[in-house]
């Protein structure tokens, strides 16, 4: 099967979609951190859209730990095929937004260089919650962070994600450039504050004049993104290579449903974004505590739960009635309640969207995939929700169960006595808590509890949120996860 790149363009089925303005057009007006599979689902999908009347927004798409996205995508001239997948069948999308790709520690030089050059007015972000050298409960600047001690001594060649942006914002105040828009796009709260302070901070560490500069000239607008990206898998390689009739290396499978809400907040222009469907708003905020609390505390809990019940995917997770009934109820009862009032907005018809599309029985999105890095994703996703309900006195049985079954997560062993493959920055440490702890609920809540990069400082402190944290995790314990989440069902039906 011939590879899919410019001279074969012509030869994709006619319901494939392709780009149809001119690529040899396009220049680099966004530079891109972390192109992983949902930046190419998402945002390079948006900004394909507007390339035919605005050529001046390719993308240089920049990973900053392996070259394999790189090396997959140069033989096929920077093109990937997006298949959107539902139970309806698939629907296929060549994208070409890509001006080019770059492997960040192969030439950090060369890549502060390329983001001081006047054309590149948009520098984004998707290095995932773990990417920012941050501590997840505070939003602070981890300055103990090897590559940030690194970048700090040598900012000509770094390797951070803050100290990349810091090394290209610093060339162009140096040249009397204005600086390029920073602009954040992964799960975060107050996403483009959060990089604004972690930015701010580390000029500061630099020079305090630079750290003026940034605070005072650079524009960090936040937003909301949120598209169902499941990691690539051999089975959808083969199906999307068939389906367009070339092979494909690289491709991505996700669903229809995407958003994307900005603050419209950019110093050097920015794409028609909007034209093609993402809203510019003054405020992401209540858009983005939505989407945090109700899809991803959601999805969190119930990756957790559902892997211990043996589910493989959400789809089949959610076929578990008791769970997908927590999960609505975890919705419905105690994180919507939480949410500013959206004027307007229709709460209940989200959530069950978000049901419809976690039920995506085309997806295999695997619940292994989302309980990775939980110690960066818990603090916006359930702690903050918990922190609300506690302030008005209400209940978080569901939510404190999520917690709790992440902390038999991080245990590393599963209800079979299997081991489980833990990915998160901090597995190392959490699983040292655990087994110093062993599996009683009694010492291991409390022995989790004292991460504070996680919880902070106030939840373990209020007998409400740690007591009910460990009466959860007892009952996973002793009791398995389907036990647990039958009888918290059972209860709430009573
Ligand atoms: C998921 C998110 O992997 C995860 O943690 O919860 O990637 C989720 O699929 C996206 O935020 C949906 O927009």
């Amino acid at each position: 099967m011939d590879r899919l790149c410019e001279a074969t363009l012509d030869r994709l089925p006619a319901e494939v979609e392709r780009p149809t303005y001119d690529r040899e057009a396009v220049t680099t007006g966004i530079v891109h951190l972390g192109i992983g599979a949902f930046h190419r689902a998402h945002q390079a999908v948006y900004t394909d859209r507007i390339l035919g009347e605005d050529p001046r927004w390719g993308i240089l798409g920049v990973s900053l730990r392996s070259g394999e996205t790189r090396d997959a995508l140069s033989p096929q001239d920077g093109l990937w095929t997006v298949a959107t997948v539902d139970a309806d069948g698939a629907r296929h999308r060549v994208v070409g937004a890509s001006t080019g790709m770059m492997v960040a520690h192969e030439d950090p030089t060369g890549l502060s260089i390329r983001l001081a050059q006047p054309e590149v007015r948009i520098v984004s972000t998707t290095v995932t919650e773990k990417g920012y050298s941050h501590d997840p409960a505070t939003g602070r600047l981890n300055e103990d962070d090897p590559d940030i001690r690194h970048d700090l001594v040598h900012l000509e060649r770094p390797r951070s994600t803050i100290g990349t942006i810091a090394a290209g914002l610093k060339r162009r105040r140096d040249a009397r450039l204005a600086p390029f828009t920073v602009l954040a796009c992964d799960n975060l709260p107050a996403n483009g504050r959060t990089l604004r302070g972690l930015v701010t901070r580390f000029a500061e560490l630099i020079d305090p004049d630079f750290g003026a500069w940034v605070a005072g000239e650079v524009r960090f607008p936040s937003t909301m993104v949120d598209r169902i990206v499941p990691a690539t898998t051999d089975a959808d390689r083969a199906a999307i290579s068939a389906a367009i009739g070339l092979e494909d290396a690289w491709p991505i499978a996700t669903e229809p449903f995407m958003q994307w809400v900005i603050e419209d907040d950019f110093s050097l222009g920015r794409p028609a974004w909007d034209t093609v469907g993402a809203q510019f708003v003054a405020d992401v905020a209540p858009y983005e505590l939505m989407k945090l609390r109700l899809l991803n505390g959601s999805h969190s809990t119930l990756s957790y739960l559902g892997h211990f019940m043996g589910h493989e995917t959400v789809a089949e997770a959610m076929a578990e009635p008791a769970l997908a009934r927590l999960v609505a109820d975890l919705m419905t009862h105690e994180s919507a309640p939480t949410l500013p009032d959206l004027a307007g907005f229709d709460v209940p018809a989200y959530c069950a969207s978000l049901i419809a599309r976690f039920r995506n029985p085309a997806l295999r999105h695997r619940t292994w995939q989302i309980a990775m890095d939980g110690s960066q994703k818990l603090p916006q996703r359930l702690l903050g929700t918990i922190r609300d309900r506690l302030a008005a006195g209400a209940p978080i049985d569901r939510l404190a169960l999520g917690v709790a079954a992440w902390m038999r997560w991080v245990t590393g062993i599963d209800e079979q006595g299997r081991p489980i493959d833990v990915r998160d920055p901090m597995a190392a440490r959490l699983r040292a808590l655990a087994d110093a702890a062993g599996p009683v609920a009694e010492r291991l809540a409390p022995a989790l509890l004292t991460v504070g990069e996680v919880f902070g400082a106030d939840l373990p402190g209020d007998p409400r949120f740690t007591g009910a944290v460990e009466s959860a995790l007892d009952r996973l314990l002793r009791r398995g996860a389907k036990a647990t989440v039958e009888a918290m069902v059972a209860e709430a039906r009573r």
